[in-house]
C-alpha cells in the first residue's frame, strides 16, 4: 500500500512551505495544485528532486488540474489572495470566497471523503463557507489558526523567559484576528503558571504582541505575509489526523452549542484523530474569556452574514 495522499491547493508561500515540511517528514505523498500554469508542477519537481536527496521514497506531483486530489486523505487549502501592509484579514473576505468557494465545491466532488484544513483567510468565515460548500460531517472541515497563534505566543513567553519554547504551554482560542482569545490561565512553564513568572502588564504585552504578530510579519516582509510558522501549524494539524494522535489543539470548528455559541465557526481545543475531530474540548472559561470568545463569534458571524447577503454561501 502507498502512503497517504495529501493535496494542498495553493502552492504559493504556505501551501509550498507545507509541502516541504510534509516531504521532509517522509509520511505521506502529495499533490500540489495551483492556478497559475507550471507553478505547482515546478514546486513539485523540484520537492521531487530534494526528495531523493535525502533519501525520500515519496511522491509529490504538481498540476492544474484538480482532478489529481481524487483519493485524498486530507485537502489542505492555501489558496487565495494574502495580505499587503494596511490591510486585515476580513480585507481579503470577498475576493478570496471567490476563490475557496469553488475549490470547496471541487473537494466535494473529487475528493469526497477527505477531511479538509482550511487555511485561507479570513480564516474563521472560509471554514464556514468550506463546511458548507461541500456539506460534509462538521468534523472533517477545520481551520489552522490556533496552532499558529498558540505557537506565537508559546514563542513569545520563552523568548521573555530565556526557556526551551518546548516547555511553554498555551493556548489561544476565538477568531484568527484582532479578537483572538488567549486564555490566560493556560500559560506556563513546565506546569508553573505564568502568572507567578511574569507581571500582569508583561504578559500584556507578549498577548498584545501575539495579537498583531501576524501583522508585525506582514509589515517586515511588505510583499507577503507570514508562512514557515503557518506551515509548520499545518503540519501538526496533518501529523495528529494521520497518526490518530488524538491529542488536543485549538482548531476553527463549526460551534453546535458548545460554549454556548451555534452556527459559527471559531477557533477552540479539538481533539484531532483519525476521523479529523473526534471531540471539542470545553474549557472552564472566566466570564471574560466566554464575553471575548463571544465578541469574537460576533464577528465571524458578521462575515458569515456579508456572504449570505451576496448569496456566497448555499443554504
Ligand atoms: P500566496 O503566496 O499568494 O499563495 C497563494 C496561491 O494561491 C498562489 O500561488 C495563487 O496562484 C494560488 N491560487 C489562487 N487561486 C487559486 C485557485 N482557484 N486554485 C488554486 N490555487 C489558487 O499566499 P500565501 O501562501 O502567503 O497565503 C495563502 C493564504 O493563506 C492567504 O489567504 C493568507 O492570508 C492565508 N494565511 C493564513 C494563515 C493562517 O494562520 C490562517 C497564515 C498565513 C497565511
Amino acid at each position: 500500500m502507498g502512503l497517504p495522499k495529501v493535496t494542498i491547493v495553493g502552492a504559493g508561500q504556505v501551501g509550498a512551505t507545507c509541502a516541504h515540511l510534509l516531504m521532509l517528514k517522509g509520511l505521506v505523498d502529495l499533490v500540489l495544485i495551483d492556478v497559475i500554469e507550471g507553478l505547482a508542477e515546478g514546486k513539485a519537481l523540484d520537492l521531487m528532486q530534494a526528495a531523493s536527496t535525502e533519501a525520500l521514497a515519496v511522491c509529490v506531483t504538481g498540476t492544474t488540474d484538480y482532478a489529481a486530489m481524487a483519493g485524498s486523505r486530507i485537502v489542505v487549502i492555501t489558496a487565495g489572495l494574502a495580505r499587503k501592509p494596511g490591510m486585515s484579514r476580513e480585507d481579503l473576505l470577498a475576493s478570496n470566497a471567490s476563490i475557496v468557494g469553488p475549490i470547496a465545491e471541487r473537494i466535494a466532488a473529487l475528493a469526497p471523503e477527505a477531511i479538509v484544513i482550511v487555511v485561507t483567510n479570513p480564516l474563521d468565515v472560509m471554514t464556514y463557507l468550506v463546511l458548507k460548500q461541500t456539506h460534509f460531517a462538521r468534523h472533517r472541515v477545520m481551520g489552522m489558526a490556533g496552532v499558529l497563534d498558540s505557537g506565537r505566543l508559546k514563542a513569545f513567553v520563552a523568548a521573555r523567559l530565556n526557556v526551551d519554547p518546548a516547555k511553554v504551554s498555551a493556548m489561544v482560542l476565538g477568531s484568527h484576528g484582532d479578537l483572538m482569545v488567549p486564555i490566560k490561565g493556560s500559560i506556563a512553564v513546565n506546569g508553573t503558571p505564568v502568572s507567578t513568572l511574569l507581571a500582569p502588564q508583561e504578559l500584556d504585552q507578549l498577548l498584545l504582541r501575539t495579537r498583531e504578530a501576524g501583522a508585525e510579519i506582514v509589515w517586515l516582509l511588505k510583499a507577503s505575509s507570514a508562512y514557515y510558522a503557518p506551515a509548520s501549524g499545518i503540519v501538526q494539524m496533518v501529523r495528529a489526523i494521520l497518526g490518530d494522535e488524538h491529542q488536543v489543539m485549538p482548531a476553527s470548528v463549526r460551534l453546535d452549542g458548545e460554549y454556548g455559541l451555534k452556527d459559527v465557526c471559531i477557533g477552540v481545543p479539538v481533539e484531532l484523530a483519525a476521523s479529523g475531530i473526534a471531540r471539542i474540548v470545553e474549557l472552564a472559561l472566566t466570564p471574560e474569556e466566554q464575553q471575548a470568545l463571544r465578541q469574537t463569534a460576533q464577528q465571524v458571524s458578521e462575515g458569515i452574514k456579508h456572504l449570505n447577503r451576496q448569496s456566497t454561501i448555499p443554504r
